[in-house]
């Protein structure tokens, strides 16, 4: 299928701008521990629905704040998160963004991963798929083409790490990897929003991203990101994650993420 990447940038932003109603941001609903969704949350996801029926009316739409359990993964679907960082979104943090990608018969067709507050534009269009969308292949932010870190060593990275504060239980267990990893890398970083996360490790400024448990509307996007820019996205065994399912996601310029799953990551 053919998409106009213009069109979707568009929807996107215009999505992204409903970030900065604060009034919206302050209507709160608990979904679980530390899970929230806001007033803008559902206004952003209601806003792009709309456009993407308007533009592509015969592509389902997986949405993190909808019911999804009619969709068919044989067929187009877009997977979005409207705001993914809500907690971010809450706190007026500034670490949140748009993440929508569109995966046809299971293969990925493109992702976009719009940060409202710093204008930043990320997208990526698989070579591979002999560019089913229209305009270049490859990942992009802005426009310029990104690529992965050079980093080889665990002592020149930057990792960020994603905490799973939905899930206690698993804490122990999180906070240990965290503390083995941290005192031999450069520093961690903890940034409360995966698409971001997985956006900077696309353009290099991270050279590795992991989190357990993630939904699909937290990496899909993220995931075409990194591996268009030369990284690879897996689960901490180092397998190719499901689009489809919750998951483990490790992102990386690819070297650091076989350091990680070879040496920290085999409990
Ligand atoms: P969200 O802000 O869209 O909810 C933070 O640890 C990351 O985990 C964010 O990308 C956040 O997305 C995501 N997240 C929050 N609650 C989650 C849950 N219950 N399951 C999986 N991911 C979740
Ligand atoms: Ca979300």
């Amino acid at each position: 299928m053919q998409i106009e990447m213009q069109k979707l940038f568009d929807i996107v932003k215009e999505g992204g701008a409903l970030f900065r109603n604060r009034e919206e941001a302050a209507r709160i609903r608990v979904k679980g521990l530390s899970d929230y969704v806001t007033e803008v949350d559902f206004h952003v996801q209601e806003l792009i629905r709309t456009r993407l029926v308007q533009e592509w009316p015969q592509v389902q739409l997986m949405g993190e704040e909808k019911d999804n359990s009619e969709i068919d993964f044989s067929k187009a679907v877009w997977i979005l998160d409207p705001v993914d960082g809500t907690t971010n979104l809450i706190h007026d943090f500034r670490q949140s963004a748009v993440s929508l990608a569109l995966y046809d018969g299971g293969k990925p067709v493109c992702g976009v991963i719009y940060q409202p507050y710093t204008e930043e534009l990320f997208h990526a269009v698989p070579c591979a798929r002999g560019g089913r969308s229209k305009g270049e292949c490859g990942a992009f932010l802005n426009g310029k083409p990104i690529h992965v870190s050079n980093a080889k060593t665990m002592g020149e990275s930057l990792i960020s790490i994603g905490t799973a504060p939905y899930e206690h239980e698993y804490a122990d267990r999180n906070f240990d990897l965290f503390k083995r990893i941290f005192l031999d890398c450069q520093d961690i970083r903890r940034l409360g929003s995966a698409a971001v996360d997985l956006a900077y490790v696309a353009c290099g400024r991270t050279d590795a991203f992991f989190e357990m448990n993630l939904k699909p509307w937290d990496f899909a996007a993220g995931r075409i990101l990194v591996e268009e820019a030369g990284g690879t996205v897996t689960d901490f065994a180092g397998n190719s994650p499901d689009f489809r399912k919750k998951g483990s996601i490790l992102g990386s310029n690819g070297k650091i993420g076989e350091l990680l799953v070879e040496r920290y990551m085999n409990f």
